[in-house]
């Protein structure tokens, strides 16, 4: 009923819609209709109630519906206002959600890196969503899904906004060698099944700016591009490619053509790069990104390490 309520005040945007006319619509009590107003008010939609006149919802622009990204995607999305993490949300709900379900948060106040760092989140300005997963696959091959995630992001980013999006292995995006998004994949199960995967987005889109430590290190699409990015086209287009990828790879079991775009888009391949492991400190050349998409470093001694998982800096 609340769906079939926001459908009705979106096809009368800029005019008041009586709680009468709408009880007479939905053949529901005046009372149940201001209980859902009240509802998606607390949602986050911007509707004005006028005594003797009704209601009203204002769009702003380029606000995240659900209603309108489950049209664009096809699958179950739901966008928060405020959360602490959207990947701890679908670990919350795993067992409830549907398989593919999307969650969208405009802030997050616990958003989380890998290796319990943290990912800034302010409202409004970026894209911060997690994707529910339950592919047939196993524990290494799960490694797989965040090398499908920075392929997508990568190339939507380019497509949406022109701007060169280059991939550093294993799960950063960067924009004129600044990180712009970050993917963060968790993974439940046994080593030879898994029950599911969580894979978190962070991108960076119309942040006005950054402090502290990420002055230097993150930008956003907007400081790159001069202008304001359309958040909810960037979502879909990626969103879009990394069901598509995906869905490849739970049908053929290989990366297909996402390796071609790990290897193009490398920020790190070729170069000198140094693995970090802990304490430890290696310095060694990104060779090659193998069809796993796993990133091959050769060290100064000749030896050769496959690595699948880890921290690199260029
Ligand atoms: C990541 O970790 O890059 C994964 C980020 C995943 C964020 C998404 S948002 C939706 C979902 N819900 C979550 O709670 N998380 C996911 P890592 O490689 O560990 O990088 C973390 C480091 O990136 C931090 O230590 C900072 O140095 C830097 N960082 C933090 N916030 C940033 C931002 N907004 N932009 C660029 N860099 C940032």
């Amino acid at each position: 009923m609340k769906e079939k309520i926001l459908e009705y005040l979106l096809n009368h945007q800029g005019e008041f819609t009586s709680g009468e006319v709408l009880r007479r619509e939905f053949g529901v009590s005046r009372t149940a209709i201001w209980k859902h107003m009240k509802t998606l008010k607390e949602e986050g939609y911007q509707i004005t109630s006028v005594p003797n006149k009704g209601y009203q919802l204002t769009i702003e622009e380029d606000r995240l519906l659900a209603y309108e990204l489950e049209k664009s995607l096809g699958k179950k999305v739901e966008v928060h206002q405020s959360i602490d993490s959207t990947n701890n949300h679908l670990k919350r709900n795993a067992r409830d959600y549907p398989d593919e379900m999307i969650v969208l948060s405009e802030e997050q106040k616990k958003g989380r890196g890998r290796l319990g760092r943290s990912w800034d989140s302010p409202k409004g300005a970026g894209l911060f969503f997690s994707m529910l997963l339950r592919p047939r696959i196993t524990m290494e091959e799960s490694f797989k899904i965040t090398g499908i995630a920075a392929a997508a992001v990568a190339e939507a980013i380019e497509e949406v906004t022109g701007l060169p999006a280059r991939i550093k292995w294993p799960n950063d995006i960067l924009v004129q060698g600044k990180k712009v998004s970050g993917i963060l994949t968790e993974v439940s199960g046994e080593p030879d099944g898994i029950n599911y995967i969580i894979v978190g987005i962070g991108i960076n889109v119309n942040t006005p700016n950054f402090t502290g430590e990420l002055k230097d290190r993150a930008t956003s699409l907007y400081l790159e591009k001069g202008e304001k990015v359309s958040r909810k086209e960037l979502f879909v287009r990626a969103a879009n490619k990394f069901f598509r990828f995906y869905h490849g790879f739970t049908r053929e079991k290989t990366l297909g053509e996402v390796h071609g775009i790990l290897e193009n888009r490398s920020a790190v391949l070729g170069k000198e790069v140094i693995i970090l492991r802990g304490e430890e400190k290696k310095q060694g050349k990104a060779v090659e990104i193998t069809k796993e998409g796993f990133l091959k470093v050769r060290y100064e001694s000749g030896e050769e390490e496959v690595l699948s998982s880890g921290e690199v800096s260029v």
